[in-house]
């Protein structure tokens, strides 16, 4: 048994010294306070002394039970023989060991306390700036998003003011708008709104149609109707030139007109110059006739008279020859600058027809084009060609869609 004796400033410090020297296995035979010794001893906080012991054989009694880990030992019958003084003593020790873990322990809980309750205030006071924060932040996000909602109005008001200078009818509008809003959830800017409105507007004017030949060799008969003026003559003389002229068309010219002297010799005037054959026609019956005495040609063209379509009498003539004429294809000829009311009357009018191209004069004369969207959308009928001058042949082109679009939307 070896035994020895340790001093520390606590009780802990002595301990860990014992610890560290005999092993964990080592005995603790007593505890006590001492004073250092000397002139200013008595004025030091005092030591803690730790006598401990250790069984020499430990190591080597491999089957012999380990020894009770370290702890404090009661030290009677260890020592032999102990006076009752010394063991007050010790009882002593003991107690102002216990005291002294125990004001360790207090402090320790103190500083805990202390460190739990700076932490929880902090903790408050950071969650208290949290909450302050969150709530400027989400007083700022409501802000912003009035505003953006606020600002999507204006776009969308700024964006449906376009169409409606346009003239598009109010009923297309309300359609576009609604198309818009499944297609541009969030808008960034108008300019979203006129992406989508383009490609809606791309897709309700669809591709145009030129004139579709016949395949059996028969001549292409071509009829062109339409209310007075609106350029049915000069727009079948730039058809006719440039079938003649670009693709080699045997043409013959047909002309219903006879209500005006001079509208005869117009359409005359252009067949001179092209070189294209004229039939004059006074009555419905006689148009097959005229189509039979054509039938070498490739196309046959047939004018008439602009007849009102509020004048019954006149109109049903025009039907008798659509009729008679049996034609391939026939063109509704309206002019740009038609008013709204005037261009659903003549719609309405012409709903006799059961298959029709709708072609549009005088593009350059209207301020906006409108028209040929509202027309197109009433009547699902397929766009042709447009003319935008007086000029035989250059001022016509096959329905320019992108530029219609353009135009309507204001965009370049
Ligand atoms: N500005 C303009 N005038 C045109 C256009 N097409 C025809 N016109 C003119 O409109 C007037 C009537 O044309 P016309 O062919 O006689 O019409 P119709 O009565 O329907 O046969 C004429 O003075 C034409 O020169 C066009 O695209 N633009
Ligand atoms: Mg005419």
């Amino acid at each position: 048994m070896r035994i020895r004796r340790y001093t520390g400033k606590d009780a802990q410090e002595a301990m860990l010294k014992v610890k560290m020297d005999l092993g964990s296995e080592a005995v603790i035979l007593s505890t006590r306070k001492i004073k250092k010794k000397g002139i200013f001893g008595f004025l030091k906080k005092p030591l803690t002394e730790v006598l401990a012991a250790i069984d020499d054989d430990y190591g080597n009694k491999k089957n012999d039970k380990p020894a009770p880990s370290a702890k404090i030992r009661k030290t009677a019958g260890f020592y032999g023989q102990e006076s009752t003084v010394d063991s007050v003593r010790e009882e002593n020790d003991r107690v102002s060991l216990l005291e002294s873990k125990l004001k360790q322990m207090e402090s320790m809980l103190n500083k805990i306390y202390t460190d739990v309750v700076k932490e929880k205030t902090q903790e408050q006071k950071e969650k208290r700036e949290a909450h302050g924060a969150a709530d400027t932040i989400r007083s700022e996000a409501v802000k912003v998003q009035q505003t953006v909602s606020q600002t999507g109005t204006d776009m969308y008001k700024s964006f449906e003011r376009v169409l409606a200078e346009s003239e598009i009818e109010p009923v297309i509008i309300d359609r576009m708008l609604e198309k818009i809003k499944q297609l541009v959830k969030n808008p960034g800017s108008i300019n979203d709104l006129f992406g989508a409105a383009r490609k809606i507007l791309v897709n309700i004017l669809g591709e145009p149609q030129t004139i579709s030949f016949r395949e059996d060799g028969k001549p292409t008969v071509v009829i062109f109707l339409g209310p007075t003026g609106v350029g049915k003559t000069t727009t079948l003389a730039k058809i006719a030139a440039d079938y003649s002229l670009n693709h080699e068309k045997k043409i013959g010219f047909i002309t219903a007109d006879t209500y005006r002297i001079a509208a005869v010799e117009q359409l005359k005037t252009y067949a001179e110059i092209l070189n294209i054959p004229i039939s004059v026609i006074y009555t419905p019956e006689e148009i097959k006739e005229a189509i039979l005495n054509y039938s070498d040609k490739d196309l046959i063209l047939v004018d008439t008279a602009g007849r009102s379509h509020k004048n019954a009498e006149q109109f049903a003539e025009l039907k008798m020859l659509v009729a008679s004429a049996q034609a391939d294809e026939v063109f509704l000829v309206l002019s740009c600058n038609l008013g709204r009311t005037a261009c659903k009357e003549i719609i309405s009018h012409y709903g006799f027809l059961k298959n029709y191209k709708l072609l549009f004069t005088k593009l350059d004369e209207a301020p906006v084009p409108g028209i040929i969207l509202n027309i197109r959308y009433a009547t699902g009928k397929r766009l042709s060609y447009t003319t935008a001058g007086q000029c035989v042949p250059d001022d016509i082109e096959v329905a320019n869609v992108e530029n219609i679009v353009k135009s309507i939307l204001r965009t370049s």
